[in-house]
């Protein structure tokens, strides 16, 4: 992270991970505990609940009171990680530049790891120190960004896409559920925590979806661009799994071109709300220019 403010909401939401998450001691399944701490402390870029909280103070919220779903979002965030790398799925050995959990862990603790996470997320959620209603609102933004019509969704796609080429339409909305649902609901829960309208709520979720799909172009664009030790992960991956991706659809340059876009339209939606959005104007900018 490059700017002060990035790097202090990820300081606060790495405690509140091991305050939230504590590793368990004189317990027969603490090793599955481990395995989910293991994957949930391996160095994410934390960008979910940075922008979260940041949604939160721009609307007047208390970013300590989003602190426990910051946490239940990059648990869910993590789970689908560790189930995307199983052999059934994604097959990957690598993530944040270890071991992925399976490998480290073995198959059957990393898929209960994932389900512990999933589970535990609303867990934490349902005990945070939200008021009631606006609380219910952001459990059930967070069940349907991670739900079948959204994250899971997303990740159906994706898989069925392995069979049958995606058109371009197809393409982004599958990337829509499979990314940009998680980085929507941070802006959205963000938001409602803050208690604001509901119209600010659609406008921030809009901004977010622009953001998602951007940047998973620009995911598809490191895959062939940047190597494995910066991405933590194997590059070309795609290729090797013969997937359509934005980059195969449109080349790399008009892959390029519509990241920027999309993130101008971000920009713009950011500017219609009137209100103190630099922070998230720098964040938009610094993730359309990242390298990992
Ligand atoms: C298995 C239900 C299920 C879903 C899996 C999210 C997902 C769906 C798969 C992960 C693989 C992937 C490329 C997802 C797209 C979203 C994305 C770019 C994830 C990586 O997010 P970062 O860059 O990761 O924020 P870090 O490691 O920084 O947290």
């Amino acid at each position: 992270m490059t700017e002060n403010w990035m790097n202090e909401y990820k300081a606060l939401v790495d405690r509140e991970i091991d305050c939230l998450v504590p590793t368990l001691n004189n317990c027969a399944y603490a090793f599955v505990n481990d395995a989910a701490r293991y994957s949930l402390t391996l160095g994410g870029k934390r960008i979910r609940p940075i922008i979260m909280l940041e949604c939160c103070r721009l609307f007047g919220g208390d970013i300590k009171q989003a602190l426990g779903f910051a946490v239940a979002l990059e648990m869910i965030h993590t789970y689908s990680l560790i189930h995307d790398d199983l052999p059934c799925m994604d097959n990957d050995d690598m993530r944040r530049g270890k071991p992925s959990c399976h490998i480290k862990f073995g198959e059957d603790t990393a898929l209960l790891a994932g389900d512990t996470l999933l589970t535990e997320a609303f867990n934490i959620a349902a005990n945070s120190s939200v008021d009631d209603k606006r609380k219910i609102k952001a459990i059930a933004i967070l069940a349907k960004r991670a739900g079948l019509h959204g994250m899971i969704g997303g990740q159906v796609l994706d898989l069925s896409f392995e069979k049958t080429k995606p058109t371009m339409e197809q393409l982004k909305e599958m990337c829509c559920l499979k990314t940009g649902c998680l980085i929507s609901a941070a802006a959205e829960i963000g938001a409602v925590i803050a208690g604001a309208t509901e119209n600010q709520v659609a406008l921030i979720s809009e901004y977010a979806f622009n953001l998602g799909l951007a940047f998973q172009i620009i995911d598809d664009i490191l895959d062939v661009t940047s190597t494995a030790e910066v991405l933590g992960k194997p590059i070309n991956s795609d290729a090797e799994n013969d997937k359509a991706t934005f980059v195969t659809l449109l080349g790399l340059d008009n892959a390029k071109a519509l990241a920027s876009d999309l993130t101008k339209q971000a920009l713009d939606i950011l500017s219609s709300l009137n209100k103190d959005t630099k922070r998230l104007c720098s964040l938009t900018n610094m993730l359309l220019q990242r390298n990992y």
